[in-house]
């Protein structure tokens, strides 16, 4: 795999875990401080090879269905970026997207874990605009709208990237049709990010935005979407994103693939950004301890609660905000949320979790996987240092 022709990278916001390919978190206090859209310089950036040098003018995207006699043929049409940028009306979501691996590190403590031991940085929140993926699946795969079809029930949509990446072929990845179709679901494919094209970083000249999924379902570079009977059989969606059982690591992981399901929707997060652990700060002046929080699926954070004693005592926090797509009313995109704490000592642990508007809590501990995903076990920041 070739990675010289990679685009320039600010590297001085990031933590970079791996250069080739470029997979980077910013650090945590310019993430919260940049606000509630994060700068697209700023923004994480997850890749499994280069960045594919695609010419606008050049791209195609190719759509078809699969029915259930996989002998039949599938018939592809090809899209061109005009035909994307001018055929449906132009949709926009302010969406997070978090990385299923957000947090890794807290779990690779426990246990030897596979994958890039991430920090609580792997997730951001922009705006991105393009058409609805149901309405290009409608006017050109002939989906029908009645979310009651068995189709629309049983099928999914996969999609497949125009990059390479050792794993597989490509990158891909699917969601189920049912998402891709639900009016309320905002599934878009993006062509632009923060209000410019996107960048090659992010996937020029499209890619999906899957709202409250995981950030692996959201396909950059985006060259081919498959409605079909079955999940996409890419090995980004049936060899990895699980949640697998505690008894399943290295030396038996191949037994278990088959029977784990998925991931899709978010579980329910919230990390402090800033102070961060062993942190300097100078006393005896107030704190404001700020940091995210964010659950799949569309549903809103509820409460925020910081425990300055380890977890004994807790308090709401003082300010969230989080707003919900105007159209939709989901919450797509994370609360930021912040609270002053009037002293906090060298003995100080702050803690923090949140609620989602299903009650959903996080765990008190991390939860071990092999593949180390989805860890929301409440966030602590100790030994912050008096001056
Ligand atoms: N799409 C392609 N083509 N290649 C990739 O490596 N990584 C996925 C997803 N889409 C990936 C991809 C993963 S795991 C995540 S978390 C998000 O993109 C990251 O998106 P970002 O780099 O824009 O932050
Ligand atoms: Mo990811």
């Amino acid at each position: 795999l070739d990675y010289s022709q990679d685009p320039p990278r600010i590297l001085s916001n990031y933590l970079v875990h791996a250069p080739k390919p470029f997979n980077a978190e910013p650090h945590l206090p310019l993430l919260v401080n940049a606000g509630l859209i994060t700068p697209t310089d700023v923004f994480f950036k997850r890749n499994h090879g280069p960045i594919p040098d695609i010419r606008l003018e050049d791209h195609q995207v190719y759509i078809g269905v699969q029915g259930l006699d996989e002998s039949q043929p599938v018939e592809w049409k090809a899209l061109n970026m005009h035909d994307i940028m001018t055929r449906w009306p132009k949709a926009t979501i302010t969406a997070s997207l978090q990385c299923a691996g957000n947090r890794r590190e807290g779990l690779a403590q426990l246990k030897e874990v596979k994958g890039v031991i991430w920090k609580a940085g792997t997730i951001s929140n922009a705006v991105w605009s393009g058409p609805r993926l149901c309405d290009i699946l409608k006017d050109i795969a002939g989906v029908p709208e009645d979310l009651h079809n068995e189709m629309i029930r049983n099928y999914h949509v996969s999609f497949e990237a125009d990059d390479h990446v050792k794993e597989d072929a490509c990158y891909g990845s699917s969601i189920p049709l049912r998402k891709a179709m639900d009016p309320l679901g905002d599934v878009i494919i993006a062509y632009e990010m923060n209000g410019q094209p996107l960048t090659r970083d992010h996937g020029f000249p499209l890619r999906v935005v899957v709202p409250g999924y995981i950030g692996a379902r959201s396909v950059k570079f985006l060259q081919k979407i498959l409605v079909q009977p079955q999940e996409s059989t890419s090995f980004f969606q049936r060899r990895d994103y699980k949640i697998l059982p505690p008894w399943i690591d290295s030396s038996n992981v191949d037994t278990a693939w088959d029977t784990t399901v998925s991931l899709g929707e978010m579980n329910v997060q919230c990390v402090i950004c800033t102070p961060m652990e062993k942190e300097i700060i100078l006393c005896p002046k107030p704190v404001i301890v700020k940091g995210y929080a964010i659950s799949g699926g569309g549903r809103a954070i509820y409460r925020v609660e910081l425990s300055v004693d380890g977890g004994k005592t807790w308090e709401p926090v003082d300010k969230i905000e989080q707003t919900p797509d105007k159209i939709s009313g989901m919450y797509w995109a994370w609360a930021l949320w912040e609270k002053k704490v009037p002293k906090i000592l060298t003995t100080s642990e702050l803690v923090v979790r949140a609620y989602d508007s299903s009650g959903n809590m996080q765990p008190e501990f991390p939860i071990w996987n092999y593949r180390g995903v989805m860890n929301n076990a409440w966030f602590r920041v100790n030994n912050v240092t008096q001056m």
